[in-house]
């Protein structure tokens, strides 16, 4: 069966397969699987038919009409970011950016528009049926930002998916535009620190496998956390985005901590370390439109590196900070599509190109191409109602709690899962409070995870900032917390509250270096032959990555990829909500191969709660007997 998979192979007959080839192609060794793939997937439709998709309290499946497919108009071929990168190098593309005076934009549609708005559950199914659109349709794109942060681990954990497929899909399906990734630092998609070597074992095979562009952040705004990765990205040949992530408000005289100087100090060191581009990451939509201006106006004057420009546009003011950006000189500004832009999101792509039409410096898209595609989403995103926050108005409180937009979602589900969901105002003042204590800090993934756990932690055991410096000596702090304070995440700007940063850590020295310097290095092939041991076959180099960052989570994927299969190829109403009494699907799972699934009836649940479903299978009767928890 091995020669059958090999010969059949697409990228083998095409004769472009090299002695990597079988290593790079997973799939050829998807035999034992394949022969029983209609079972795992009438297995997986039973089980979420009876007992519901996890997290989703509404199962019953509405009707949805196919997504619309965008009419493109598809002009002479452009040379995109993507050949120049390819065919001239990183530089190359740094003179690119340079020489163009239209802004430029990068689509955060597949990454942070769904991370912020939609928990991060975008699937690569509904990311495949447009894919190849935007790459034809949107090629003066500076990039597409598809990966990283927290799409990594969701992926895993919550829909069975591997986000090294979806990266080699994608890339496949959009040859010409490149890629970029959310790295954070030190952190890499992680929560935690890790060694050295596993963060430049991380780039150079992202990087194989088709990132372009690693925007890198650390949550301190640390340098020390971000340097090696700026490194091993410029070694791979690729571009390197060295972020400052924004807080505070340099026009507030009153926030002095955060000034323009820091800024400028700190960019004028970011520049100093080699990268390509210089990125603002305003991940709380705080960067007002003056203030967006003063900014870019002068970090223009103090750099000579490109700018790109984040925010979120949690207040409604986004439209207008990346106008005031624009006008400054920025290069490049981060936009989602019209469906999945705005409040915690991105600012809309079509919104900002309307806004600028006419002007010197508007952007340079085919808008009618922009707004088909965005018909697509407009469909999709239907299916992910069970995921939307229900944030429907512009949050101005954001200046006050300053939340980043990827992580307000994830509080108040983090809050709701405590019982505090009633209490999420209180949660968010606390959350104001619990920063000042801290001293005033960057809040980005992981530092405002440590920030939330804290505000839940004080609200759910009734404690006021006294009671922590008064008694804070008898509780048990939430763990990530201890952890920041034991300076595993770095330094922060100005260093750690000493006071508080003795009652938390009971005695014990924190760290004053680079965690990184105390972290061994990893090795690989000693953990390869572990992971090999619990999965029962040679893991890629991708696979020993994923099990070093999430050990378990990698796992129970493992564990879920053989109980139900290709999943992933569902369509995302029945991946969520099973099948409707009567309904028929077809699943392609292969070229030309289909499994047409019909689900007759279901039986009534015997004393031990079994209930037998009656499927048809490609014309056969097939009986499943699922468990209801219910
Ligand atoms: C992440 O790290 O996932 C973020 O989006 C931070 O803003
Ligand atoms: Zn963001």
């Amino acid at each position: 069966p091995f020669l059958i998979n090999v010969i059949k192979d697409e990228h083998f007959t095409s004769g472009q397969a090299t002695t990597t080839f079988i290593d790079n192609t997973p799939s050829l060794f998807n035999f034992p699987q394949m022969r029983n793939r209609g079972t795992k997937t009438l297995h997986y439709l039973a089980n979420i038919t009876v007992n519901g998709f996890p997290g989703i309290e509404d199962t019953k499946k509405k009707h949805y009409a196919e997504a619309r497919q965008p009419q493109l108009v598809v002009g002479e071929k452009v040379r995109t970011a993507k050949n120049i990168l390819d065919e001239e190098g990183a530089d190359a593309v740094v003179d690119f950016v340079k020489n163009t005076k239209e802004v430029l934009l990068t689509d955060t549609t597949l990454r942070d528009a769904h991370q912020s708005l939609l928990a991060t559950r975008l699937r690569l199914q509904d990311m495949k049926g447009i894919a190849a659109s935007i790459d034809e349709g949107l090629p003066e794109l500076f990039s597409a930002e598809m990966w990283g942060g927290a799409t990594f681990d969701v992926a895993y954990r919550f829909l069975n998916e591997s986000p090294w497929y979806r990266l080699r899909k994608l890339r496949k399906l959009m040859p010409n535009t490149m890629f970029q990734m959310l790295f954070r630092g030190s952190n890499a998609v992680g929560y935690q620190n890790y060694p050295d070597n596993v963060i430049e074992e991380f780039i150079k095979v992202a990087s194989n496998e088709g990132i372009d562009v690693f925007r890198i952040f650390d949550s301190l705004n640390w340098l020390p956390q971000m340097e090696k990765s700026i490194q091993a990205v410029r070694d791979a040949g690729k571009i390197a985005e060295a972020t400052i992530c924004y807080t505070g408000d340099i026009l507030n005289p009153d926030r002095p901590k955060y000034s323009l100087k820091y800024y400028k100090d700190l960019a004028k060191e970011m520049e100093a370390t080699g990268a390509h581009i210089l990125a603002i990451k305003d991940m709380a939509g705080l960067l007002k439109p003056q203030a967006a201006y003063r900014l870019i106006s002068e970090l223009k004057e103090t750099i000579d590196l490109p700018i790109h420009l984040h925010t979120h546009d949690t207040s409604g003011n986004g439209i207008i900070t990346y106008s005031g950006a624009t006008q400054a000189g920025v290069d490049i500004i981060d936009v989602a599509t019209a469906s999945l832009a705005g409040g915690t999101s991105q600012p809309s792509m079509q919104s900002i190109y309307y806004a600028l039409e006419h002007g010197p410096r508007h952007a340079n898209i085919n808008i009618k191409n922009a707004e088909e595609i965005d018909h697509y989403w407009e469909d999709v995103r239907k299916y992910y109602a069970a995921f939307e926050a229900g944030i429907t108005s512009p949050q101005t409180e954001v200046y006050m709690h300053e939340m980043p937009g990827g992580q307000y979602t994830n509080l108040k589900a983090q809050a709701a899962a405590v019982g505090l969901d009633h209490k999420f105002d209180e949660v968010k003042r606390m959350y104001r409070t619990v920063n000042m204590m801290f001293g005033d800090i960057i809040k980005v993934t992981p530092s405002s995870k440590v920030v939330g756990d804290m505000a839940l932690f004080m609200i759910q055991n009734d404690l006021t900032e006294q009671d922590i410096y008064e008694r804070g000596e008898g509780l048990n702090f939430p763990e990530s917390v201890i952890n920041f304070f034991a300076g595993n995440l770095g330094q922060p700007v100005g260093g750690f509250p000493e006071k508080l940063q003795k009652i938390i850590l009971k005695g014990k020295t924190p760290l004053t270096d680079r965690p990184g310097l105390h972290a061994p290095a990893v090795d690989f092939e000693q953990v390869k032959a572990e992971l090999q041991e619990k999965i029962g076959y040679e893991p890629g180099e991708h696979e020993v990555i994923s099990y070093l960052m999430y050990p378990q989570v990698f796992l129970d994927y493992q564990k879920m990829q053989h109980e139900f299969g290709a999943v992933t190829l569902l369509d995302t109403p029945t991946f969520l909500h099973g099948m409707r009494l009567g309904e028929k699907i077809e699943l392609e799972i292969e070229k030309g191969k289909t499994l047409i699934i019909r689900l007759d009836d279901i039986g009534e649940p015997n004393l031990s709660g079994d209930r037998v479903l009656f499927f048809n299978l490609n014309g056969q009767r097939r009986e499943v007997v699922i468990n209801d928890h219910s």
